[in-house]
Parts: C-alpha cells; sequence; structure tokens
C-alpha cells in the first residue's frame, strides 16, 4: 500500500495538493478537516463539538479526532493506501496512526511536508476567507491563534517521522502545478 501523510501549516496547500494525488495514485483520501466540517454541516454531535473548537482554531481532542480517523480507515474495503491531510497533528495522533497501520499489516510510506512561510500563509487564509465561509479564515486573530497551534503542537510531528526516515520537505511556494510535480518526484522516489 502507498501511504501518505500531506503535512504542512495552515493554508499551505494539503487539501489542494491531495485532490491532484488521490486522482494521479487512486489513493482513499482523509481529511479530518473536511469530515469535521461535514458533520457541522449535517448539525451531528460530533459536528457540534468540533465546531467549539474549530471556529476558534483549536485542535479537536486527539481522543474524539483518532477515533473518528480510525473508523472512517476501517470502512474502506480493500484500499490501495491513504492520502491523510491534516492527520495527524499532535505526537498522539501519529503515534495511534502508526498503531493503526500496522495492525492492517501496513505503514506510512513517506510523510510529504509542505514548506510555506508565514504572511504566505495569511494571504492565502485571507484570500480563501472571500469564497469559503469558514469562521477560522475570517479573523485575522484566529488564523494567527491556529499558526501558533500549529507550531506549538504540530510542526514536532516532523521529528517523529524525521526519527523513521520518512520526512521529505517540499517548497510549497509556487504555481499548483508546480508543487504537484515536486510532491509526484518525492513519491516515485520511494
Ligand atoms: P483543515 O481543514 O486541515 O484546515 P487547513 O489546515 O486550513 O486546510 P488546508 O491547509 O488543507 O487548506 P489548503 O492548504 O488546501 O483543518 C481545519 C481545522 O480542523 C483545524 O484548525 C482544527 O481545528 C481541526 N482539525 C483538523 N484536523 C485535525 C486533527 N487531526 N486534530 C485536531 N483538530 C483537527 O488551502 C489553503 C488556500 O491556499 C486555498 O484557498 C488554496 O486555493 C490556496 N492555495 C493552495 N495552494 C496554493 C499555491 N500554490 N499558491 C497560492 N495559493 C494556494
Amino acid at each position: 500500500m502507498l501511504n501518505i501523510i500531506l503535512f504542512g501549516p495552515p493554508g499551505a496547500g494539503k487539501g489542494t495538493q491531495s485532490e491532484r494525488l488521490i486522482e494521479k495514485y487512486g489513493l482513499v483520501h482523509l481529511s479530518t478537516g473536511d469530515i469535521f466540517r461535514a458533520n457541522i454541516k449535517g448539525e451531528t454531535e460530533l459536528g457540534k463539538l468540533a465546531k467549539s473548537y474549530m471556529d476558534k482554531g483549536q485542535l479537536v481532542p486527539d481522543e474524539v479526532t483518532i477515533n473518528m480517523l480510525r473508523s472512517e480507515v476501517e470502512k474502506q474495503a480493500d484500499p490501495k493506501g491513504f492520502i491523510f491531510d491534516g492527520f495527524p497533528r499532535t505526537n498522539a495522533q501519529a503515534k495511534a496512526l502508526d498503531e493503526l497501520l500496522n495492525d492492517m499489516g501496513t505503514e506510512i510510506s513517506i510523510m510529504l511536508a509542505l514548506e510555506v512561510e508565514e504572511n504566505e500563509l495569511k494571504e492565502r487564509l485571507k484570500k480563501r476567507a472571500e469564497v469559503s465561509g469558514r469562521v477560522d479564515d475570517a479573523d485575522p486573530a484566529i488564523i494567527e491563534n491556529r499558526i501558533k497551534v500549529y507550531d506549538a503542537e504540530t510542526a514536532p510531528v516532523k521529528d517523529f517521522y524525521q526519527g523513521q526516515g520518512k520526512y521529505v520537505g517540499i517548497d510549497g511556494i509556487g504555481s499548483i502545478d508546480e508543487i504537484t510535480s515536486r510532491l509526484n518526484e518525492a513519491i516515485m522516489a520511494i
């Protein structure tokens, strides 16, 4: 199986690039952000809980996120592989993902980390706010908080995969096509 983690700060292009990679490699796309947003739209209990964190730019608690991800993975019959987009975001999530894949007789193939500097991230999210209707994109203070949470809780996840020799940094600045080519090159080199 080909199991890819697409990693990076909010606005780095994870969602945008995932759409292209799933098509090319026939992978299952699991975006925890998208799943939470679908639950918010459907007004489920999970959605109500997730919204109370997301609207403030905080992470949804690990236990809730891990259980949700596990059930989404286990739903798939005979997958060719997965793209994990926006997961793991903490070391506890990374450990849980390793255990889950291990139980399935597989593992993470590569972590592709999109590297984009902070001012560019803020610009992209501000632009997206005009069309997304996302509360967490609309307020500069919330964007600031998302980046702060990323630096404190999510960035250290890089070390977890670097320790396994699976981390590859990708320049996330440039056209969407250029960045897709860089990602494809890294996947071909696995
Ligand atoms: P996500 O949905 O993952 O939010 P995100 O990080 O902002 O999305 P993404 O970063 O994928 O957007 P993209 O780069 O594609 O999470 C939202 C919230 O959910 C979190 O804050 C948290 O509260 C919660 N959550 C999710 N997962 C969780 C977890 N595992 N644990 C706990 N909580 C969790 O796009 C950004 C914009 O840039 C787009 O408008 C795009 O058009 C533009 N763009 C992309 N590539 C570009 C390029 N090359 N040049 C210019 N613009 C570009």
